[in-house]
């Protein structure tokens, strides 16, 4: 049988928010031995490098409602044109960043070629934020609302496409940090959501069983899953810039996992937001390869 093909894409970018130290995220994931693990597991994986980012001094006086915007354009750009390029060839994109701005570029190179993609968004927050309904004004609020063609023009006709996911297409897992204008979003697109509150009243088993389902339903022609490590509680995940107490455990999530990887739905991932800054011992990028090796078949017996 031919051995399936990752390829693995770094994005060193911090421009969607304000905590320095996010742009190490890849570096820190490599240290973990991702190419390693993967491959031990039969893969052919090929380190295509960082997409470049230009370091500049970034005003921290700025106050604005989509900091940083060029560069996070610039970026997002560069990062969909790479994901195509490794969708050409074949290969499954596997995105380490950075922090989650960077998932306007995947999804514009991924809605290249899937039409009908289905997104899981694990992360503890909606991500679902546009210039007006922003607090902060980080753009690593936003990539799901750019992504269903809300929020700036200018991120939203990134790659030429407009509008890239539905929102019946989107499962949201782990939410327990929703702004005012995420939650009417929410309703308004009915955009399926488990909190943590299903995640502990159904049991992860079933919150994955029940996005499959639901997915299929849809018919989606390709599955992403953008993975925030802040989804995790903070207790294994403390590297991350925007900790939310109350997380999904560690078992919970190699559970998801596994059960994403017994269904081969999953067509790319990306793992978002590792600061090893704030880290401990490297624990978050740790648990970001941990999390891979289930997501790619590793099985203890
Ligand atoms: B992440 C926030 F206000 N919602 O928009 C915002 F709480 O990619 C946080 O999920 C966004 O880590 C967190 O700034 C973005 C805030
Ligand atoms: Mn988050
Ligand atoms: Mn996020
Ligand atoms: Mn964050």
């Amino acid at each position: 049988m031919e051995k399936r093909k990752i390829s693995i894409i770094g994005v060193p970018s911090d421009y969607g928010q304000h905590r320095r130290g996010v742009d190490m995220g890849p570096s820190a994931i490599r240290y973990a031995d991702v190419s390693e693990r993967l491959e031990s597991l039969g893969y052919h994986v090929k380190d295509e490098g960082d997409i470049l980012v230009k370091k500049e001094i970034k005003n921290s006086q700025s106050n604005t409602n989509l900091e940083n915007l060029n560069e996070v354009l610039e970026v997002c750009t560069q990062l969909s044109i790479k994901i195509e390029e490794v969708l050409d060839q074949g290969r499954f994109p596997l995105i380490l960043g950075g922090d989650h701005s960077i998932a306007i570029g995947t999804l514009a190179g991924l809605t290249k070629k899937y039409t009908n993609l289905g997104v899981i968004w694990y992360d503890a927050h909606a991500d679902l934020n546009t210039p007006d309904t922003s607090p902060s004004g980080n753009i690593h609020g936003m990539p799901l609302a750019v992504g269903m063609g809300l929020g700036d023009e200018r991120l939203v006709q990134l790659g030429g496409l407009g509008a890239k996911i539905k929102p019946e297409n989107i499962i949201i897992i782990g939410a327990r940090s929703v702004d005012p204008g995420e939650r009417n979003l929410i309703k308004e697109k009915g955009i399926r959501v488990y909190t943590m509150h299903e995640i502990d009243r159904l049991g992860m088993t079933r919150v994955i069983e029940n996005s499959i389902a639901y997915l299929k339903e849809r018919q989606v022609d390709g599955v992403h899953l953008s993975l925030d490590l802040d989804a995790l509680d903070p207790l294994y995940t403390p590297g991350v810039g925007t900790p939310v107490p109350g997380g999904i455990t560690y078992r919970e999530s190699h559970l998801a996992m596994e059960l994403l990887e017994e269904e081969q739905m999953i067509t790319s991932a990306e793992f978002v937001e590792v600061n090893p800054i704030l880290d401990e011992r490297n624990k978050t990028a740790d648990t970001a390869v941990a999390l891979m090796g289930s997501l790619f078949g590793e099985k203890l017996v």
